[in-house]
């Protein structure tokens, strides 16, 4: 098979892009403020320090299918672009872009990448596609989220370097909850890479990558805290902070935080409305375990 001719867009994430590697968080909607010029690329860097290059094919700056403001890149038919940048030791990632893309019909090969940690791509009829790499055997998945080639789609992905696994939003809802890398031993952010199919040019725009939530996924009304869970935290009950204050601060004001029996030495101060609940027992506060 090939490669080439079959991935779609793929958000590839975690390769060995050394040449530039910056610091996160990075933004940017490819505005002329930013130093974006319309026009063609490629090979090579889009913009002067080289935050996107286009390693295969070409990519384009342009100012007719735009999802905000004035400008938005174009990925060309069978081209691929990267964002080389390092996540350093941070355990939690979060990937924001606009996405309006063309879907194709068959999952891509992926057997010559290379390690990556969250994979997605647009499937003609089946939607939103993932690719598992806890699923047995790893395989792409449907998440239930149908798309178009004429729509945008706000995509975030969660990933967690702790768990090796990654979560999905499409606008404000979480889809899908952890997904398995590909690569299970990958433990640093790296990079975007973005490729379009065979079936025309793809569009981008508002990236985001940081350590910071992005502001439209909703902060949780019911977080779960368990003082004696070590692994993974998401605040959720499969995966709870291990402390009040990190409940707390994960908890939208006027929330519950949910903790599960036990105690914490912690003491602290709650400067918002929260609502505490015991699960399974007593929880006590301020306590030596
Ligand atoms: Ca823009
Ligand atoms: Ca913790």
């Amino acid at each position: 098979m090939n490669l080439m001719r079959l991935c779609a867009f793929v958000a590839g994430i975690a390769i060995s892009l050394a040449a530039y590697s910056q610091d996160l968080p990075y933004t940017t909607g490819f505005e002329p403020a930013e130093g974006y010029i319309l026009g063609v690329y490629g090979p090579g860097p889009i913009d002067a320090t080289a935050n996107w290059n286009v390693e295969d094919g070409t990519a384009a700056i342009r100012h007719t299918v735009v999802y905000e403001d004035l400008q938005a890149l174009e990925i060309g038919p069978l081209s691929a672009v990267d964002a080389p940048r390092s996540g350093g030791a941070a355990q939690t990632i979060w990937v924001q872009g606009a996405y309006r893309g063309m879907p194709q019909d068959e999952d891509p090969d992926i057997s010559g990448l290379g390690p990556r940690s969250a994979l997605l791509y647009f499937n003609t009829t089946q939607g939103v596609m993932v690719y598992d790499g806890l699923a047995d055997p790893a395989d792409w998945v449907e998440v239930g989220a149908s798309v178009n080639s004429e729509s945008w789609y706000l995509i975030t992905i969660r990933l967690d370097f702790a768990s090796r696994t990654w979560d999905l939003y499409l606008g404000d809802s979480l889809i899908a909850e952890g997904i398995g890398f590909m690569d299970p031993t990958l433990s640093t952010y790296n990079g975007f890479r973005y490729r379009a199919s065979q079936n025309g040019s793809d569009y981008f725009d508002s990236f985001y990558v940081g350590l910071e939530t992005p502001a439209n996924i909703p902060v949780p009304t019911l977080v779960w805290v368990d003082f004696d869970y070590s692994g993974a935290e998401k605040g959720t009950e499969s995966y709870p902070y291990n402390t009040l204050a990190e409940g707390v601060d994960g908890v939208q004001a006027g929330g519950t935080v949910r903790i599960k029996a036990g105690d914490t030495a912690e003491t602290l101060q709650v400067t918002k409305e929260v609502r505490l609940e015991s699960e399974g027992g007593q929880a006590r506060i301020g306590i030596q375990p």
